[in-house]
This record gives structure tokens, C-alpha cells and sequence, in this order.
């Protein structure tokens, strides 16, 4: 067996977090996905982030594109920790710093052959490709060792979903080893596997490479104009059909914090996804556990006091039940029920949140009642409003979802406020 500590510390982590995304809505107006708040304290990023440090993984690069300011900024502040004079360290690679003619990254692969020589001067064997907007706890360290035993050219970790919900992933057939037979990028009709036809095997866009094996498939890339630089599209499936592809299947390497826990794996890509799963966080025992200290999440985190409840035997309610209330928070004669609330949110007197989601720095004034939304970062809600109680009034000036969650944003309101 390969000494997984010398691998992993010749290996890097290379997180791609510049695709344009739009699922998530006005969430991602004004920040790409992989910088949007999750879980209480951080962003979604530092999940693969914290996966590749739990991993023994100490040196990282994030490729940035659109909307980059928020994560760059979240990473130089809370990712810093790395010891350089170790040759440990978190890279930023925005878009369009380098090289004479290109530009932006065409596609997943190019954002890794635009900086190919930043990525040989990082002295490495192997690299693994993530993409930064997945929650899920996973060792890495698992899969390159496997990667290695199996001599494969490349290992593509991947999940089992329901065969429908396939089409929006690269599927896969396996053969009895887990050798890749054939890949298919977003399958209108997705391929079940051999024990479930319901059920389809998913790719995660990670993968493992060695390093040189890449660098020579990324430079032939670039020279190939029929090429869209993506690994899904063009990559993945070449190296299927000509090289050694095995697949490395999630169950195999998710952190549990439980022998019986559930593998935990979500994209929170809709507004609905988004809302679920940090609701989700609120129950009695969640599937994900923030609180494992054998897999801890890292985050930057502000200096603010202790979460402060005012409350007072007359008739303000300062409560909160079931519910995750982060630092710097005031909740002032509010009554706070399955709400998971991020730092510094201020809330007022006879206020009510239910299975409310909210971002940093939100005020809730006096008598707001919200119901079932999200409230983006910074949101002052007026005094009285009533949200989640009549959709259709909701639907004028917020924006609600198919399964009936309301996403309120400061323009919104601005609008709401002028009648337009
Ligand atoms: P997609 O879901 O389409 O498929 P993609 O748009 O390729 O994902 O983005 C993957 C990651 O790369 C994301 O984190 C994204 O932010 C980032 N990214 C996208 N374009 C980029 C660019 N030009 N520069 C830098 N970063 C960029 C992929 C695979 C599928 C697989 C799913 C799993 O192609 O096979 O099933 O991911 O989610
Ligand atoms: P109400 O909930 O009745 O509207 P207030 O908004 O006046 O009450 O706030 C009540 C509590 O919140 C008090 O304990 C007050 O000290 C605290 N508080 C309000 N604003 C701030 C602030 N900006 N910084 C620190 N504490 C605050």
C-alpha cells in the first residue's frame, strides 16, 4: 500500500469556482456560487476547501472568474493560515491575468492549462480537480491512494442518484473493477445501472490525475480547435475511450460522523436546494454535522460577541427554538423557530422568523412576520411585513419558488418600497 501521507503531500488541490451559475438566482447577483453562505458561518467553498485540508492536503489553488470579489476576499481572509516557508499555501488564479491572447477560461479544463506553469512550479505528483459548490464531506487522501493502485490515468469520484436527476451530470457505465466502460456529459436519456435501471451512476467533477499525464492531455487540448476545454465534454471522455478511467464511488470515502450516518452530499444549486439544506442543519440530528470535530469545517469568522436574546415576561418573546443563531446576533422580542440565522442578524420586538434562512447583517424591524424564505445579506425588513402567508402578494414583489420559498433581496424591497 502507497504511503497516503507522502502522497498527499505531493499532491495539490485545484478548485475550479469560476462557472457562471445562474440557478441560485439574485443569491448570485452580485457572488459566483461557490461564495454564497451556507450552514451559519461559511461559504460554500469551504467544504471542498476544508475536505482537501482534513485530507492532508496543503497546497490549493482556486481558479476565479465572474463575480469573483466576494470569494477571493473570503479566501485571502480566511485561508491564510498556510505556512509558505513549508511550501504550503491557497493560490487564487483569477481569469484573464495571464498569457498574451486568451482571456477568460473557456471551459474547466483551460482554467488548469492557463496556469500551467504556475501548477509545475507548485513541485507535484498528482492533482485533484474540484468544483467549489458541493456540501459534502469527503477524503480525498482515499481516492488518490486508489488512484494510484489502480494505476489509473484518471479516477472520477462519483455518487449513485435517481436516474432522472442524472441528466444534469456526466454518467457513467462501470464494468465489475470500476473501470469507466463509457461517459456521457448531461444525458437526455441517462443510462440506469446494472443492479437498479432507477437508479444512474453520477459524476462529482472531481477528479485525480498525475500531474505529468494531465499536462501533456491539457497541451494537446489546446491545440485541438474542435475542443470545448471542458472535462466533462472533452477530456473525460477520450481518456474513456483510450486510457485507464476508474471510478472511485463517494460511499467509499464520505465522512461519516455516525458508523450508520447517511453519505451527505448536496448541490445546492436552486434557491429550494439552497433553503433545504440549511434548514435542514436545524433538526434534531442532522444529516450533516457541523459539529464533528474529527472533520471540521474552516471558515473565516468574524470577531462578534455572543448571540444576545432579549426577552421579557409581559409580551416580548426574545426565543429562539430548534434553530442555529450565529455570532453578533441580537434577537430583541423575537420569536425564532427552525431559522438558521448568520452573523449579526438584528431582529425587533413581536417580530416572528419561521423556517427562515438568514444571511449576515439582516435587520428584521418590529412585527415582521417571515415565513419559509431566504433573506439576503445586509436586508433591512420594514416594520410589519408579512411574508410567506399569501403567495400571490408575495409573488409581486419577491421572487417564490415552486415549492413555495421566498427569496427576498434589498432591491426587491427598494422596489416594493417605490411601487414599481
Ligand atoms: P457542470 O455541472 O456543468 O458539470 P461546470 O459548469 O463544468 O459543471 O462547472 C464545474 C465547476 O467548474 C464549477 O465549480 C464551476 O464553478 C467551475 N467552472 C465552470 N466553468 C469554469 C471556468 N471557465 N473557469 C473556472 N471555473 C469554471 C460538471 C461535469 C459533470 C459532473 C458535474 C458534477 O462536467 O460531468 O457530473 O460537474 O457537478
Ligand atoms: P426593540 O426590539 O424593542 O425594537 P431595540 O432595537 O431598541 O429594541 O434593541 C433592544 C436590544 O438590542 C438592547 O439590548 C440593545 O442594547 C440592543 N441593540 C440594539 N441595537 C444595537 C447595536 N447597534 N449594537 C449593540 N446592541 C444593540
Amino acid at each position: 500500500m502507497q504511503n497516503n501521507r507522502r502522497l498527499t503531500n505531493r499532491a495539490m488541490a485545484f478548485v475550479l469556482a469560476g462557472g457562471r451559475g445562474s440557478r441560485l438566482k439574485e443569491l448570485t447577483d452580485r457572488r459566483v456560487k461557490p461564495a454564497v453562505y451556507f450552514g451559519g458561518k461559511a461559504r460554500i467553498i469551504d467544504f471542498a476547501l476544508s475536505n482537501a485540508m482534513n485530507s492532508g492536503i496543503r497546497k490549493m489553488a482556486v481558479a476565479t472568474q465572474y463575480k469573483a470579489h466576494s470569494l477571493i476576499r473570503h479566501c485571502q481572509r480566511g485561508w491564510s493560515f498556510f505556512r509558505v516557508e513549508r511550501n504550503e499555501f491557497l493560490d487564487i488564479l483569477p481569469a484573464s491575468q495571464r498569457g498574451n491572447n486568451e482571456a477568460w477560461y473557456r471551459g474547466t479544463a483551460d482554467a488548469v492549462t492557463q496556469n500551467i506553469d504556475i501548477v509545475d512550479s507548485y513541485d507535484i505528483d498528482h492533482i485533484i480537480i474540484l468544483a467549489g459548490d458541493h456540501i459534502y464531506k469527503m477524503d480525498y487522501a482515499e481516492m488518490l491512494r486508489e488512484h494510484v493502485e489502480n494505476g489509473a490515468d484518471v479516477t472520477i469520484g462519483c455518487l449513485t442518484v435517481p436516474r432522472m436527476e442524472a441528466t444534469a451530470f456526466g454518467v457513467m457505465h462501470v464494468d465489475e473493477n470500476d473501470r469507466i466502460t463509457q461517459f456521457l456529459e448531461k444525458p437526455a436519456d441517462p443510462p440506469g445501472t446494472p443492479e437498479d435501471p432507477n437508479k444512474a451512476l453520477a459524476s462529482m467533477g472531481i477528479y485525480v490525475f498525475s500531474w505529468p499525464f494531465l499536462r501533456d492531455l491539457l497541451k494537446a487540448d489546446a491545440e485541438d480547435p474542435n475542443s470545448s476545454h471542458d472535462f466533462g465534454n472533452d477530456l473525460i471522455p477520450d481518456i474513456v475511450k483510450n486510457g485507464k478511467a476508474m471510478a472511485h464511488r463517494f460511499d467509499t470515502s464520505c465522512v461519516r460522523h455516525a458508523p450508520d450516518a447517511p453519505a451527505y452530499w448536496r448541490d445546492v444549486g436552486t434557491v429550494d436546494a439552497f433553503w433545504q439544506a440549511n434548514i435542514d442543519l436545524t433538526d434534531f440530528t442532522p444529516d450533516l454535522n457541523l459539529w464533528d470535530k474529527n472533520w471540521p469545517i474552516w471558515t473565516y469568522s468574524e470577531s462578534v460577541p455572543p448571540a444576545k436574546f432579549i426577552h421579557d415576561e409581559s409580551d416580548r418573546r426574545g426565543v429562539a427554538i430548534s434553530s442555529m443563531v450565529s455570532g453578533g446576533c441580537i434577537i430583541s422580542g423575537t420569536e425564532v423557530r427552525n431559522s438558521l440565522l448568520f452573523t449579526e442578524v438584528h431582529t425587533n420586538s413581536y417580530a416572528v422568523l419561521d423556517h427562515a434562512v438568514v444571511l449576515p447583517y439582516v435587520t428584521v424591524n418590529r412585527s415582521a412576520r417571515l415565513r419559509r424564505v431566504v433573506i439576503d445579506r445586509g436586508v433591512i425588513i420594514p416594520e410589519g411585513l408579512v411574508v410567506g402567508e399569501d403567495p400571490v402578494e408575495d409573488a409581486k414583489w419577491f421572487r417564490v419558488s415552486n415549492k413555495g420559498i421566498t427569496l427576498i433581496t434589498q432591491d426587491m424591497l427598494d422596489a416594493r418600497e417605490a411601487g414599481i
